[in-house]
């Protein structure tokens, strides 16, 4: 009987699965991929009463594959806090899901495990930018702020290791930077310790500081866009870009346009005070889609960037002055 452990290559996926296996040692089959890689379920071939987990990836994008799967005889344990629609009864399937906006993964794993390795939680929760959470997390860890700060920081780290187009943009293939993680017990003694951690440090703060450089395409008191060039850095830099752009002006909405050969990949957030209608805009265009906070459009052609930026102007119209 194999298993396999299905995971998001993001710093949530990871400390979900790495709390997992702390607590349940298996040998097991990873897979796993950049952090927009979701349809993960597809390249399992499972055979009759072989165990999957499955972490941080949405029920819904994944069903056909998981219905399949069951119903070849194989045993599904899910974990996930994303859109999940109806999940249908099974005597093979177990699910632990929970979409509410201050909840991911690891946090639920955390609650699996009624805490026994919460210091991965808090991590994790950083790295899917849920620092209210992870602080409240942290508290029974009785933990300083220098070592708050660097949990932080590791959960930012692995985070950005997962954005990019396909995994050749990648510091680590994220399968191989779980395998590098889980000797670990302690995340301090993996951030002293370890030479990956110390790369991607280095290489988040070359990346950070070339995308803090450019200057937005637009800006005004509710929202702004930004345009990052075709180059690996930017792929991999725009999501911890993205999310530390909203910290840092929560009352603003954010666009990121990655350009590509022929048009641009679209990232936005709403303002972190009123996370909501990143979706809707998003959907009025062909590929475009995701959650309330935050959306993306897949590809959206050179031809269409003016009409996007005036749809984007107008959902976050600046308030009228008194
Ligand atoms: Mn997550």
């Amino acid at each position: 009987m194999a298993h396999y452990d299905v995971f998001n290559g993001d710093a949530d996926g990871i400390c979900a699965l790495h709390q997992l296996r702390l607590a349940y040692p298996l040998d097991s089959r990873l897979v796993t991929g950049v952090k927009r890689d979701i349809t993960l379920l597809d390249r399992v071939v499972a055979q009759p009463g072989d165990e999957i987990t499955v972490l941080d990836i949405s029920f819904d994008k994944n069903r056909t594959a998981l219905l399949a799967l069951l119903e070849g005889g194989a045993r599904i344990k899910y974990f996930d806090h994303h859109f999940a629609g109806e999940i249908p009864p099974h005597p093979g399937l177990e699910t632990f899901i929970d979409i509410a906006p201050d909840v991911c993964t690891s946090l639920l794993v955390d609650r699996f495990l009624q805490g026994r390795h919460r210091i991965w939680a808090v991590a994790g929760a950083f790295g899917d930018n849920l620092h209210e959470a992870a602080r409240r997390a942290a508290e029974p860890l009785s933990l300083s702020q220098v070592q708050l700060a660097a949990l932080q920081s590791l959960g930012v780290c692995l985070n950005y290791n997962a954005y990019g187009e396909s995994v050749a943009d990648l510091y680590f293939p994220p399968d191989k930077l779980y395998r590098l993680l889980h000797p670990y017990p302690d995340p301090f003694a993996f951030m002293a310790e370890e030479d990956a951690f110390r790369q991607l440090q280095l290489g988040y703060a070359e990346d950070m500081a070339k995308a803090e450089g450019i200057a937005p395409e637009m800006a005004t008191e509710s929202c702004a866009l930004y345009l990052l060039p075709d180059a690996a850095w930017s792929r991999r830099v725009s999501g911890s870009f993205g999310n530390s752009l909203a910290r840092n002006w929560p009352r603003r909405a954010h666009a990121l346009l990655t350009r590509r050969r022929d048009g641009f990949t679209v990232s936005v957030r709403a303002p972190l005070v009123s996370p909501t209608g990143a979706d809707e805009l998003c959907r009025r265009f062909e590929s475009g889609g995701g959650r309330k906070a935050a959306a993306g459009i897949n590809h959206l052609p050179e031809s269409m960037l003016d009409e996007f930026i005036a749809q984007f102007r107008a959902a976050w119209v600046p308030p009228a002055s008194a």
